[in-house]
């Protein structure tokens, strides 16, 4: 099942490990074309620690350490592998979703993720865990498992760590200080009962204090009230394990690339429709272009894009380290 509805909002973490100890692996050899065609016109909104609601920050990532990327989430985020190396989508001939409605090689877009040009820029190797549709906890809501209501199955973070717990030390060595985690959810927790009860944050995977973590990233792409809150508890736990366990985090508001991109494309490089096709199982009546549409499919993210919140977010990495 690829769920690509979408309301719209991601949330997302990164963490980077805590110890010092690091090893001098090669480079990981990805063939990932991260060429990009659209401007980054926008500079991040940074924020500081002690600021009340969720805020563009990093307290100390250091992307030029990292040697591995681990990533949790959704369509958004999603290269289909489950946890393992992604394959490369399929780009010819063009699919909608590069191929997600043919294979198991599932991705809401017409190419390349955001994580993968994100490991390719550092030549590190990216270990993904997203699908498609994913909440933060399916037990949070009545209206996912238990209840079942919905009588929808669902993938949710737990389930996706609870993966990577079993096996990800089998696929690398996961060394704390070159190992970055990231986590993007919320579009699809968005509208769910109960959003931002402390249980959610109680049964967060606590990867943070697992021996091989640090930092985290958070990420929306429009202002709802109950995910800004939710967002905002997040941050404030984060804030909680930096200054108890020296967890480093960055985090990343998509809100603010995407409501200045929708408020003025054209500095972007973009051009025509917003969305390139009418739906996700065919390009018939599609843009001739996808490179200047802001979403490929509804609600997702054309590749390009998919390069500028690469982008984006190290930019915020860069720009916006607190010192503390
Ligand atoms: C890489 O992507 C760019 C931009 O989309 C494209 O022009 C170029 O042909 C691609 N290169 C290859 C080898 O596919
Ligand atoms: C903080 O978040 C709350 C709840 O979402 C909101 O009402 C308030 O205006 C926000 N404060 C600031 C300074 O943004
Ligand atoms: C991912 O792989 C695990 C282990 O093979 C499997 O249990 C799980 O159902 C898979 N997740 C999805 C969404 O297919
Ligand atoms: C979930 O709980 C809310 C609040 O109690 C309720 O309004 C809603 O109808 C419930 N939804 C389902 C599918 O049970
Ligand atoms: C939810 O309901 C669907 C459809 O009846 C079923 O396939 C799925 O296994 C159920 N999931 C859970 C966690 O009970
Ligand atoms: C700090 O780490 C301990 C031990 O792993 C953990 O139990 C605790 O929840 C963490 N505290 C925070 C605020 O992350
Ligand atoms: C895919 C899509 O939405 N195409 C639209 C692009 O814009 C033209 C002009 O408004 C429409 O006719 C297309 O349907």
């Amino acid at each position: 099942m690829l769920s690509l509805f979408a309301t719209p909002l991601p949330i997302f973490l990164l963490f980077p490990g805590l110890s010092s100890a690091q090893t001098t692996t090669s480079n990981f050899p990805i063939l990932v074309n991260s060429t990009s065609t659209l401007t980054l016109a926008v500079t991040p909104a940074c924020g500081s620690l002690e600021s009340t609601n969720f805020t563009e920050l990093n307290t100390g990532i250091n992307l030029n350490a990292i040697k591995t990327v681990v990533t949790f989430g959704d369509s958004w985020t999603s290269t289909g592998s489950n946890g393992t190396v992604p394959l490369p989508p399929i780009l010819h001939p063009p699919l909608p979703s590069a191929g997600a409605r043919n294979s198991e090689n599932r991705r809401a877009t017409n190419g390349f993720m955001w994580n993968e040009r994100l490991a390719a820029d550092f030549n590190a190797k990216l270990l993904d865990y997203s699908w498609g549709g994913a909440v933060i906890d399916n037990f949070a809501y009545n209206t996912t498992s238990p209840a079942n209501k919905t009588g929808v199955p669902r993938s949710d973070f737990v389930a996706q760590a609870g993966l990577f717990f079993l096996q990800g030390q089998f696929l690398d060595a996961l060394v704390p200080s070159a190992t970055l985690y990231a986590v993007a959810f919320g579009i699809n927790d968005d509208g769910q009962f109960n959003i931002g009860t402390s249980a959610i944050i109680r049964r967060h995977p606590n990867l943070a204090s697992s021996s091989d973590c640090a930092g985290q990233h958070t990420q929306m792409y429009t202002s709802h009230p109950e995910t800004n809150s939710l967002q905002s508890r997040v941050f404030s736990y984060l804030r909680d394990s930096h200054a108890v366990n020296g967890t480093n985090f960055a985090f990343v508001n998509l809100e603010h690339l995407f409501s200045t991109i929708a408020a003025d494309p054209t500095p972007f490089g973009y051009a025509g429709n917003a969305t390139c096709l009418v739906s996700a199982n065919t390009i018939v009546g599609g843009c001739a272009d996808p490179d200047t549409s802001v979403f490929y499919i509804p609600g997702h993210p054309s590749m390009q894009t998919h390069g500028l919140i690469n982008q984006y977010t190290q930019a915020v990495i860069e720009r916006c380290v607190v010192r503390s």
